[in-house]
């Protein structure tokens, strides 16, 4: 959930400043999705570090990229291979708004 600006011009994921401490955990091998709910009123370039994603469209599979434009009040999901094990940042490319939170850590865990 793609959220923001706050008070202090704090911009969110699933209602969160960026916290290293506290991502999105993931298994290796695992085909993963990821569903970007844009609920604020600016676009967001959702941007993922360490693989490529495939854009699902209306009629299935889009096209395969690592950044996504989400528009306000839209929703886009994305499937990736969990195969680069690590700790990768998914963020917001508008970096004034990744810088002020929207952010997080997409990490493999055991
Ligand atoms: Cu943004």
């Amino acid at each position: 959930m793609l959220a923001g600006p706050g008070a202090k011009y704090d911009w969110t994921i699933n209602g969160k400043a960026y916290n290293p401490d506290d991502g999105l955990p993931i298994k290796q091998v695992q085909r993963v999705r990821l569903r970007f709910v844009n609920n604020s009123r600016m676009f967001h370039p959702m941007h993922l570090h360490g693989h490529t994603f495939q854009v699902r469209g209306q009629n299935g599979q889009g096209p395969r990229k690592d950044t996504v434009i989400v528009l306000p009040g839209k929703t886009v999901e994305v499937d990736f291979d969990a195969t680069n094990p690590g700790q990768w940042l998914s963020h917001c490319h508008n970096v004034y708004h990744g810088e002020a939170g929207m952010m997080t850590a997409v990490s493999y865990v055991e």
